[in-house]
């Protein structure tokens, strides 16, 4: 047919092979492909179409890199109805995964074989888009409308074998997906087997509380997001009204989807993600280094949580504390985590016994004579730090690799204090470390690549989603997120309250508020950083002064049962407390500022201006690879929702010339320290240039 469509005769079998590397995209060229290919069928003595692909995957969906450019012929809605119209019998032959477009390739196709190793999903409310070419109204004649829902709201692929059981999918078999599928198409064609066509069949009946259900689940998992409520109207629309119909109601909401802020902010994070596993400079062919096992020091929070991560991926984990009884409490963390995650269906029983059963403990160093990777996660004290390293140094073989969990430390000082700077590399994890999925990979001056190349290979396989940091303090979250909890603070002393000030983040979009965030973290863990800077360095004392005086008078946080918010000791749930809203207030007197009405919008535009303008100074230090990067960063560390695709690509969708007018009005008011904008910002802005313009051509 064309370079990624064939078309052969076996038989009476048409095989229609797609092979479009890397997973079969539905490119104009394969859409092409798959008409010719329906059409030369119609027209030749082949009494039934296979349709198969090459590689990895079925089509895996509609090729995203053509959303945004003027959409060519064929359409693949009208594609896929031609498929579904043809008088001879269509079957689609799945394996890997066959999403979005892909499987509604396959549900317009008259029947559908899987391998049992296969999955097939809608996910395309994860790129802020709908299922546009049939599925909101073909699965739901299938599968019926309450599954059809799950499948859809959800974007989740669904295994092979419950596919089969929802009708999905008509046959599953394992080994050789090419002779099992000629096979069952040969026994189709000797049955005299009518076509199928889905869009012929009725919707099953359902009652309003469906809907009703969908949406309650919608307002809480998909806050804030558009998509979700499209996709119910459609599969209503499914329900409602005849196929034709629905399909037209299907397409008028794609388009409205295809158009819409949150479609573009997710694309940007799908590609976004996949960018940030690459490291700019280091050959992708670069060797890596074989880790089969690790070590960790420190059994406390942190530790236990990257033991667990390692051994849940199938790495066998030693873990070192100082002696034994801190030993038997760290493990003893990592039992009760365990138990956790039996309690609430995450893990069964075998499979958290066999991860813990990789667990061992030690008390000595020579524990850790042959492991290929040790990770420090002791308490923030960089002379401890140093100490830890120059004894991994002498007891650890050559070529493994030194990492520490740092959440802010010089990694370059630390590498210092061993005679293998070039094995060693920041790690830095997120708490809690078995469950969070960002880890900020720290490249030190001396680290080498295939260490680097390695860490971030083996991201992938204790799942996180490792995103390269320099060396700078804070790296690339904690750095830029000082400017953002500055700005909370100062919004609560101005004017605010611990609820309107998180109820204004919140609502914006953010999991979190940040005064909520910052009980949860532990008041006295900024206060401690605090009490370690000269005073010269800790800034406007209205940024600090309250957290500083609750802190002071035992109010920690959750932890210690109140913090801003009072805490409810069964259910935790937080309670605005008056005793600290006069505390926010005599201290603003205290501190002569005359306190006044702050709007969410303003609250909104200090908290994430503040951040992305830190993000500019960021960028152009080198300190993050790609703008991306930063966005993939503060998506799976600190909250901010997808649908606004991080806080660059959300300053970038507003127009980087409006950003920096806000940014000239708040240093108008509040000064230079805390608001002269990025240079980079003001260049970009002055060349009319985009950021993703300039990320392009560095
Ligand atoms: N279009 C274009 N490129 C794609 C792609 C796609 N649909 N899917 C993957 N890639 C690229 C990806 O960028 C990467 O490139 C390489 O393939 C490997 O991907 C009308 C409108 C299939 C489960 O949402 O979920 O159909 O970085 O690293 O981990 O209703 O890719 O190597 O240059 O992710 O093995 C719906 C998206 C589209 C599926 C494989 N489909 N893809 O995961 O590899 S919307 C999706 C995935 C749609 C219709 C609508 C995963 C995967 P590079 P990878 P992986």
């Amino acid at each position: 047919m064309n370079d990624v469509v064939s078309y052969v005769m076996d038989g009476d079998i048409a095989v229609v092979t797609v092979n479009n590397p890397p997973v079969n995209a539905l490119s104009q060229a394969v859409r092409q492909g798959l008409l010719d290919a329906i059409r030369q069928a119609a027209d030749d003595d082949s009494k039934a179409v296979l349709i198969l692909c090459e590689g990895r995957t079925f089509i895996a969906g509609a090729d995203i890199t053509e959303f945004g450019k003027p959409m060519a012929e064929p359409f693949l809605p009208d594609l896929l109805n031609e498929i579904e119209a043809s008088e001879k019998l269509v079957v689609a032959a799945i394996h890997g995964t066959a999403l979005g477009g892909g499987f509604e390739t396959a549900l317009a196709s008259h029947h559908r074989i899987a391998l049992d190793s296969a999955k097939v999903g809608l996910p395309e409310v994860k790129l802020g888009l709908l299922p546009g070419a049939g599925g909101t109204q073909r699965a739901p004649r299938i599968a019926g409308v309450a599954a059809s829902l799950d499948l859809i709201l959800s974007g989740a692929p669904v295994p092979a074998v419950k596919a089969e059981q929802l009708g999905l999918v008509d046959k599953v078999v394992s080994g050789d997906l090419g002779a099992a599928a000629r096979e069952y198409v040969r026994e189709l064609i000797d049955a005299d087997t009518p076509v199928r066509r889905t869009s012929e069949q009725a919707v099953e009946l359902v009652g309003e509380d469906v809907f009703d259900a969908a949406a309650a689940s919608v307002a809480k998992r998909a806050r804030g997001q558009t998509a979700p409520h499209r996709i119910i109207e459609c599969v209503r629309a499914a329900m409602t009204t005849p196929f034709a119909e629905g399909q037209k109601r299907e397409r008028e909401l794609f388009m409205e989807s295809m158009q819409d802020p949150q479609a573009k902010a997710l694309q940007h994070v799908f590609f976004a993600e996949r960018e940030a596993a690459k490291v700019v400079g280091i050959d992708k062919d670069t060797p890596l280094r074989d880790i089969k096992s690790m070590g960790v020091i420190g059994g406390g929070t942190m530790g236990g949580g990257i033991a667990m991560s390692f051994a849940n991926a199938g790495i066998s984990v030693t873990l070192i504390e100082i002696n034994d009884e801190a030993l038997d409490r760290g493990l003893a963390i990592i039992d009760r985590n365990y138990a956790g995650s039996v309690k609430r269906g995450k893990l069964s029983e075998d499979k958290a016994a066999d991860c813990r059963g990789r667990i061992t403990g030690a008390t000595d160093y020579a524990a850790l004579a042959d492991v290929d990777l040790v990770i420090e996660a002791v308490f923030e004290d960089p002379e401890l730090k140093k100490e830890i390293f120059a004894k991994l140094d002498a007891a650890c073989k050559p070529g493994a690799i030194l990492a520490t969990n740092t959440s802010y430390q010089d990694v370059d000082a630390i590498a210092a204090a061993t005679g293998r700077p070039q094995d060693v590399l920041g790690m830095h994890f997120f708490s809690p470390a078995h469950i969070m999925k960002l880890l900020e990979v720290v490249r030190g001056d001396e680290t080498a690549d295939d260490v680097l190349a390695t860490v971030m290979k083996l991201s992938k396989k204790i799942r996180k989603v490792a995103v390269v940091s320099g060396v700078c303090y804070g790296f690339i979250g904690n750095r830029m997120l000082q400017g953002y909890f500055r700005e909370a603070q100062l919004c609560l002393v101005e004017g605010g309250s611990p609820e309107s000030v998180d109820k204004a983040m919140f609502d914006w979009g953010m999991a979190m508020g940040p005064i909520s965030v910052g009980d949860l973290a532990g008041l006295d863990v900024g206060y401690k950083a605090r009490q370690a800077l000269p005073q010269d360095e800790l800034g406007d004392p209205a940024a600090y002064r309250v957290p500083d005086v609750l802190v002071e008078m035992g109010r920690l946080g959750q932890k210690s049962g109140k913090g801003f918010y009072t805490y409810d000791p069964e259910t935790r749930r937080p309670s605005p407390d008056p005793e600290v809203q006069a505390i926010i207030e005599r201290e603003a007197a205290a501190l002569g500022i005359e306190r006044r009405d702050i709007d969410a919008q303003e609250i909104v535009d200090r908290l994430i201006f503040a951040l992305a303008n830190e993000g500019f100074r960021i960028l152009e230090e080198g300190i993050a690879q790609r703008p991306g990067d930063i966005d993939i960063v503060y998506l799976y560390g600190y909250g901010f929702p997808a649908w606004r695709g991080g806080p660059m690509h959300y300053v970038e969708s507003l127009g980087l010339d409006k950003v920096l007018a806000r940014i000239e009005e708040f240093r108008e008011r509040f000064g230079d320290e805390n608001w002269a904008p990025a240079p980079l910002l003001e260049k970009l802005v002055a060349e009319g240039r985009s950021l993703k313009d300039w990320a392009d051509r560095k």
